[in-house]
């Protein structure tokens, strides 16, 4: 996961790439034998320009990598004195965990929420994840000792119902059905009443994947919404798609507000950069990201995880 990005800034921030002797205003990091080795030295320009060229091709946005470049010369540029690797160094990961928590600044602790039951709902285009996510937070939740009903509100694709009941049984969670192609919403409704009933905690609330295109599936998801009134609304996006993962949650918030997303397949992602593009792009927070297929393959985000893995100190 994150492989390359990892390895790229290890390469940088040893000063691999470029070291040079010209005249310079960067001065390698001095380290255990400092005595020994010479000084070597980079332009600054230079190294701000491998960073650059090192965050697109990670599939961070262009959007994105500007506005990390911008503010890491906006930052560098306020040191007097000559920086180091180290200090560019710690100055990009601030700048980088900067746009990150901007979005995720006071994101809700699901375990510790007071509505019950606590509605989720979940909504994403065709296969990003929605139906094997739900099945994992339930997993989770129940891990943490509380009670989950499932809403098999997936009623328009054949077998997404039984997908999700599978999921139910294996992770010993209860779960509400209708026939298939009934009506996602009085599902959902049932779901609810059901959790209400038997004072349960969670109510996680599955979707049909509809593109931004398909009118009737959108007026079908503003409808599950009315009817439910979730506590929450999460969209799930995909890490493998890349930056079009930009575009989608745009076009889904000019149809239904969602509250955060949650980013599924990361293990997929060998360059890196999915996480800094969605946040910069979509402002809005990452709660949860899916990290594998098992059932335990779900963790809260966490920006100091993500900072961990993409730098190597
Ligand atoms: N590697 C990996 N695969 C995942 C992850 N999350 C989901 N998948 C896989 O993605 C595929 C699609 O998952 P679903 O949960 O069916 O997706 P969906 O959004 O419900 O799909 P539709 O109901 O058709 O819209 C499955 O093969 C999952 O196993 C993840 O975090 N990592
Ligand atoms: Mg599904």
């Amino acid at each position: 996961m994150f492989d390359k990005l990892k390895k790229k800034f290890s390469d940088i921030f040893s000063g691999n790439p470029h070291d040079t002797t010209e005249e310079s205003n960067i001065v390698k990091n001095k380290s255990v034998n400092e005595d020994v080795k010479p000084e070597k030295t980079i332009k600054r320009d230079e190294l701000e320009n491998t960073i650059e060229e090192t965050l697109l091709e990670a599939d961070v946005s262009f959007d994105a990598t500007e506005k990390i470049i911008r503010e890491l010369k906006l930052n560098l540029g306020k040191l007097k004195r000559k920086v180091d690797y180290t200090t560019v160094e710690s100055e990009l990961k601030n700048v980088i965990r900067g746009i990150i928590n901007n979005n995720n600044a006071g994101v809700i602790d699901i375990l510790s929420v007071e509505n019950k039951p606590f509605v989720i709902l979940f909504l994403g285009i065709n296969g990003t994840g929605k139906t094997t996510t739900i099945g994992k937070l339930a997993y989770y939740l129940k891990n943490h000792g509380k009670s989950v009903v499932l809403s098999a509100s997936d009623t328009f694709r054949a077998g997404a119902i039984d997908q999700l009941a599978i999921l139910a049984g294996n992770v010993g969670v209860e779960i509400i059905k209708h026939d298939f192609r009934s009506d996602p919403a009085s599902v959902a409704f049932d779901a609810i009443d059901h959790a209400r009933a038997r004072k349960m905690d969670y109510v996680l609330i599955d979707s049909a994947g509809r593109m931004q295109t398909n009118k009737n599936l959108l007026d079908e998801m503003k409808k599950i919404k009315r009817v439910a009134k979730p506590d929450l609304t999460l969209l799930v996006l995909d890490a493998m798609i890349g930056q079009d993962v930009i575009d989608q949650a745009t076009t889904f918030s000019s149809e239904i507000n969602y509250d955060g997303v949650i980013v599924t397949k990361l293990d997929t992602d060998a360059k890196g950069g999915s996480i800094i593009s969605i946040s910069a792009g979509i402002k809005k927070p990452i709660l949860f990201i899916g990290i594998g297929q098992d059932m335990d393959d779900i963790m809260p985000f966490d920006v100091n995880w993500y900072l961990n893995k993409i730098f190597s100190s």
